[in-house]
């Protein structure tokens, strides 16, 4: 190892070595770091390869996969300066003037969520940062046109953690390093920040804050009740922030279009509307996360929403049912300013509408959008590939359905609802779940259903399916008489906020039983968390420091968190891996290179795999960079 280190130094490469070099250069002696790195490496490859990845649910590729190939014209040499960008324009011009900016601007802008709300809605936001960063530096060259990238918040940033072993903060930082010029944005959950339930006001500030300075540029807050004062907090941290833009969305459900449904009119959203402009938002955003707005309500809506804001509206909508793409046109022929898309391969079906047929269909009119279709259909061609690399977590539906209009489920709970009642053995009563997700949405008064209030229609449902229990059930038991889902209980008492119309009293009362129920804002009932105390704990649990990235994530996920720190002290950083390695380990006579540190590369080929001893452990062969080495784990089959 020192002789690899000597041999791959920069001064001794250039020929200028002499006999001081090894006086003077300390970092020739740290191959042990490397060594070890390569070692638990090793031992991660070993256990993947023999016992599997519980997460890849025991899938394993019958042949080697290969890596995904990036199209030569999205190779960026090195020097090539990086094109002007959305971003360039917020940092010149300040979060107002921005605003300004985007209502100017004639063509349609786009934001690309293939980053985040595509693969969260198709592989169960599975997505490595690996597979995001080889492409990050040819979207910030070769996309520069895109209004911004959604590829944080929502469920990323638990899913990072708890089943990719990947640090959220370090995925937004590095990508960041690689996208300098167009603007990053998040999906942020309101007083639930990236999370499932209320967090207390000053943890919610100092994660918006702490995104900012990492690097994030437009944040979309929204409530999964669409409770406005659950918003207020972060969205006066994005505006204290200074740089960042305060987007304030509005969910969308219901069906404009239906006067039957006339609890979500156009009046409802044109009021929710000016309430989140009165509030400070810098742009609107419209969040179909269903699918549900159809081409001619889209038009309605956003026709209606540019007579009576003035702040610039961005629809987001999913094409669960197929047609969504109308929708998006409909809203552009509207004056929409922004839409939310996804690359061609990574688009339909619960994830956004095309984005590369959507800005083909656009050409020539005044709503071109400038993107460049080679680079488009390449970055499509390397998504296709990737795609395959997520096989077992890929349970999104073929093709679009109508059905959708009838649940109303959010693209992301719809393979998670269906994957549950897979594994609970009721996929076969799919069509009675469905139905009865659709009930118990009734049940409790026709609500908004997203992240959280849609886990708790979903918890709910399951709950009396598999009871063979109907919603119409409920109203008639006695209060107290049923343990309700934990999470239904918290709900209705008013955990996550109100509802417009409140709770009906009725279900309220048989569910809650003698528990009180609040109406106030459930972050004005949380205490404040002593920050600096908790940091002093966690650097006693970790024995370092706490960073900022550990204290936001420990508060946001203690379980989840402590189990990655656990991880990462036994495996190290093991986000350099190719992806199907880190899924499904190895085949034999497989090699894959990954950079340890900048310019520091581990060829690892897997040779052979031992007998079991008897104690049932089993020596796996390796070449590591050309030399043998051995790597030995239990058998757990
Ligand atoms: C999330 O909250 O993660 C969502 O995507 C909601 O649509
Ligand atoms: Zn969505």
């Amino acid at each position: 190892p020192f002789l690899e280190n000597v041999i791959a130094d920069e001064t001794f490469r250039s020929g200028q070595a002499h006999t001081k070099l090894i006086d003077t250069k300390t970092e020739l002696f740290q191959f042990k770091r490397r060594r070890d790195r390569a070692t638990r490496t090793l031992a991660y490859l070993s256990d993947i390869t023999l016992n599997g990845n519980p997460t890849a649910k025991g899938w394993k590729p019958a042949a080697v996969m290969q890596e995904a190939v990036v199209p030569r014209s999205l190779v960026i040499e090195h020097q090539a300066k990086v094109p002007r960008g959305s971003r360039d324009v917020l940092l010149e011009l300040g979060p107002e003037k921005f605003a300004e900016w985007i209502l100017a601007e004639k063509r349609l802008l786009i934001t690309d969520t293939t980053f985040r709300d595509a693969h969260q809605s198709l592989i169960a936001t599975r997505m490595r940062s690996f597979d995001m960063l080889r492409v990050a530096e040819a979207v910030a060259h070769r996309t520069p046109e895109l209004f911004s990238l959604e590829m944080w918040g929502g469920a990323t940033f638990d899913t990072a953690m708890r089943f990719l072993s990947e640090c959220p903060w370090d995925r937004l930082r590095r990508l960041r390093e690689k996208v300098p010029n167009i603007c990053f944005q998040m999906l942020f959950r309101g007083s639930n920040a990236v999370g499932y339930s209320n967090y207390p006001d000053n943890v919610v500030a100092g994660f918006v804050k702490h995104a900012a300075d990492s690097g994030m540029d437009i944040f979309r807050i929204f409530d999964s009740l669409n409770y406005l004062p659950n918003m207020t907090v972060a969205m006066e941290a994005v505006r204290d922030h200074g740089k960042a833009i305060c987007e304030a969305a509005i969910c969308y459900t219901g069906d404009i279009s239906d006067s039957r449904r006339d609890k979500y009119s156009l009046k409802y959203y044109v009021e929710k509307a000016k309430e989140v402009e009165r509030m400070g938002a810098h742009m609107l955003c419209i969040k179909d996360m269903a699918g549900l707005c159809k081409p001619h309500a889209a038009w309605k809506l956003v026709d209606a929403l540019k007579q009576e804001i003035g702040i610039p509206v961005h629809f987001h909508t999913h094409d669960t049912s197929g047609i969504n793409a109308a929708s998006v046109l409909a809203a552009s022929k509207a004056g929409v300013d922004v839409v939310d898309l996804a690359i061609s391969s990574m688009s339909g079906s619960t994830s956004q509408p095309n984005l590369n047929s959507v800005a083909a269909a656009l050409t020539g009119t005044g709503r071109d959008t400038g993107l460049d279709f080679d680079s488009l259909n390449e970055f499509s061609d390397y998504w296709e590939q990737v795609l395959a690399f997520y096989q077992p977590f890929d349970s999104a539906p073929r093709s679009g359905t109508a059905e959708v209009y009838e649940h109303e489920m959010p693209g992301g709970q719809y393979t998670n609802l269906r994957e549950q009642a897979n594994s609970m053995g009721l996929g076969h009563r799919w069509r009675e779940i469905a139905r009865t997700y659709a009930e118990v949405n009734q049940l409790f008064g026709d609500i908004v259903k997203v992240t959280p209030s849609s886990k708790v229609v979903g918890d709910m449902c399951m709950f009396l399916v598999t009871r063979g229990m109907k919603a119409a059930d409920v109203p008639k038991l006695k209060p107290g008489s049923m343990d309700f889902p934990e999470s239904v209980i918290d709900m209705l008492s008013g955990g996550l906020g109100q509802p417009d119309g409140g709770w009906p009293e009725d279900v309220q009362k048989v569910v809650l039983g003698n528990r009180t129920a609040t109406t106030k804002r459930p972050g004005e009932l949380a205490a404040a968390i002593d920050l600096e105390a908790t940091r002093t704990e966690l650097a006693s649990k970790l024995g370092r420091a706490a960073t900022d990235d550990d204290l936001y994530s420990h508060l946001m996920y203690p379980q989840v968190f402590a189990d990655f720190t656990a991880f990462r002290a036994k495996y190290d950083d093991l986000s350099g891996l190719p992806t199907p390695a880190f899924f499904y380990g190895l085949h034999i006579g497989e090699e894959i290179e990954i950079e340890i540190d900048t310019g520091k590369i581990l060829i690892i080929k897997l040779i052979s795999i031992g007998e079991a001893d008897s104690a049932g452990r089993r020596a796996l062969f390796y070449e590591l960079n050309g030399m043998p080495r051995e790597s030995v784990v239990l058998d757990k089959s």
